[in-house]
């Protein structure tokens, strides 16, 4: 990987400024601060995998589904026999999962019972931009807010966090998550595992103190303290569903697992122990074109991949560990699965899943740079991109509605970035163009010192909406930019 003299420059300066609290990039991703837990944690693989409840719709007409969800906070079992206190979509973590429908209007009103302000954003939706989450869009304390979501897409495994300016990592952390999931014709019509072998898996890093609490670092007003946030804040427990390590008794059967990095800042690489198959049919936006067969997948903060484990592929009584290539020790584990029975299985995975257009860079109507990079603003280090910090006064981009746009990502140190409203293919990853069939994405990963473009066409509403990096103490330090569709 070359690092062009100006980026090794600012990887010094960068250095330079990291130094003050005693660590040192030299050219690396900064050290991550993991928070290590005191509390006694529980022997991995012997907690139950819990599923999120599916929220059920307390009104729906002939256009719409009304759901009601309240934001408060909740004591909850996640270690054995300690009380966690969280912040949860009515008292859950994950909140309950909301099953709508591509094409159905849905309308989800969140109410705000905690005593700080909130955002919510359905990440992955294409949504007008009053229902997006805009950072300052703030549902106060004792307020509500419709978030309307007309879902004129397709099929995919979204979520919903969320999203207040400067604050979404620590309400994040607190439990403010949960899963979306649209279905439609299409996906339904394929012999897909479904019911209790469709498994929504939500994976995120957390730390406990012994009293069951998970402490979340003081916010990092001074200088010194504001550089130990740099790298992002990671847990040292691996949480699925909540659960610390948990596992799951499968059939020897097909199952769908719709994997979301719910984490903060850590990336995973998931892999299956003694060895597997893993069968990739969807990433963030909805079904590919054609499955593909991987042995391991890579994860990073808000992204979504489903696979296909065939589960006959193993013996009755065998474990199967889902592991994280990109850790070691107790963070390389994530949970695991255990064969516990023969059992009839319907289930396929068709060589066609879907038909994926591929925009074309030739009717791109511009080319924007971007560059997420460290910086000074307030007189302090922060998260910059093209230099400046978010500022809601400030429009960076001015698509117009129904463009197609190659936008240029460039990173200094690695930044999974996130762009709201406008599905996107990845056009070239470090100048060489990605192998395989084009697929829809939300989120992308920049490598440290990487340039990634990405195409998109930007459709359905006009207004404000952000680009940002998706560690989310990176966009707390304000790596968040407004374009507006015009
Ligand atoms: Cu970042």
């Amino acid at each position: 990987m070359t690092v062009t003299r100006r980026q090794a420059l600012r990887l010094l300066g960068v250095g330079a400024a990291l130094s003050v609290s005693g660590c040192s990039l030299l050219g690396r991703t900064p050290l991550p601060r993991l928070l290590a837990s005191s509390a006694p944690l529980p022997t991995p693989y012997t907690v139950p995998l819990p599923l999120p409840t599916v929220a059920k719709p307390h009104k729906t007409d002939t256009t719409t589904d009304y759901y009601e969800l309240v934001q408060r906070t909740a004591e909850v079992e996640i270690l054995p026999g300690l009380r966690t206190p969280i912040w949860g979509y009515d008292g859950q973590f994950p909140g309950p999962t909301i099953r709508a429908r591509s094409g159905r209007r849905t309308v989800v009103r969140v109410a705000n019972n905690l005593d700080a302000p909130t955002v919510t954003h359905l990440h992955g939706g294409h949504t007008p931009p009053e229902s997006d989450g805009y950072p300052t869009d703030l549902v106060q304390p004792g307020a509500h807010r419709d978030y309307v979501f007309p879902l004129e897409q397709r099929a995919a495994t979204l979520w919903y966090h969320d999203h207040r300016m400067d604050y979404t990592g620590p309400q994040v952390w607190r439990g403010l998550a949960g899963f979306f999931l649209i279905d439609d014709d299409e996906e339904k019509a394929l012999p897909l595992p479904s019911g209790e072998r469709d498994v929504p898996l939500m994976i995120c890093d957390r730390s406990f103190a012994p009293d069951g609490t998970m402490p979340y670092p003081a916010r990092p007003d001074g200088p010194g303290a504001r550089e130990a946030f740099m790298g992002g804040v990671f847990g040292d427990v691996i949480l699925v569903n909540g659960a610390p390590w948990p596992q799951l008794g499968v059939d020897r059967a097909r199952y769908r697992l719709r994997f979301l990095n719910g984490s903060n800042a850590r990336t995973y690489e998931l892999a299956l122990s003694p060895g597997g198959k893993l069968v990739r049919i969807a990433g963030d936006g909805g079904l590919l074109a054609a499955p593909q067969t991987v042995d391991r997948i890579r994860l990073a903060p808000g992204e979504r991949v489903e696979a296909v484990v065939d589960f006959a592929a193993y013996r009755v009584g065998d474990h199967v560990e889902l592991r994280n290539l990109a850790d070691e020790g107790a963070q390389a584990r994530v949970m695991r699965f255990t064969v516990e029975r023969d059992a009839r299985d319907d289930s396929a995975v068709p060589a066609t899943l879907s038909r994926v257009e591929r925009l074309d860079p030739d009717r791109a109507a511009v080319t924007r740079d971007f560059e997420f990079n460290s910086g000074t603003m307030h007189g302090h280090t922060g998260w910059l991109i093209n230099g400046m910090p978010f500022d809601v006064r400030r429009i960076d981009a001015r698509p117009k509605l129904g463009d197609i746009e190659i936008w240029r990502l460039t990173s200094d140190v690695a930044h999974p970035v996130h762009l709201h409203l406008a599905p996107f293919q990845v056009l070239s990853v470090g100048g060489e163009r990605p192998s395989g069939p084009p697929e829809w994405k939300d989120t992308v990963e920049l490598r440290e010192a990487q340039t990634v473009e990405i195409i998109t066409r930007f459709t359905g509403y006009r207004g404000r909406y952000v680009l940002h990096c998706h560690n989310l103490e990176h966009e707390d330090m304000a790596m968040m930019s407004t374009f507006e569709v015009v």
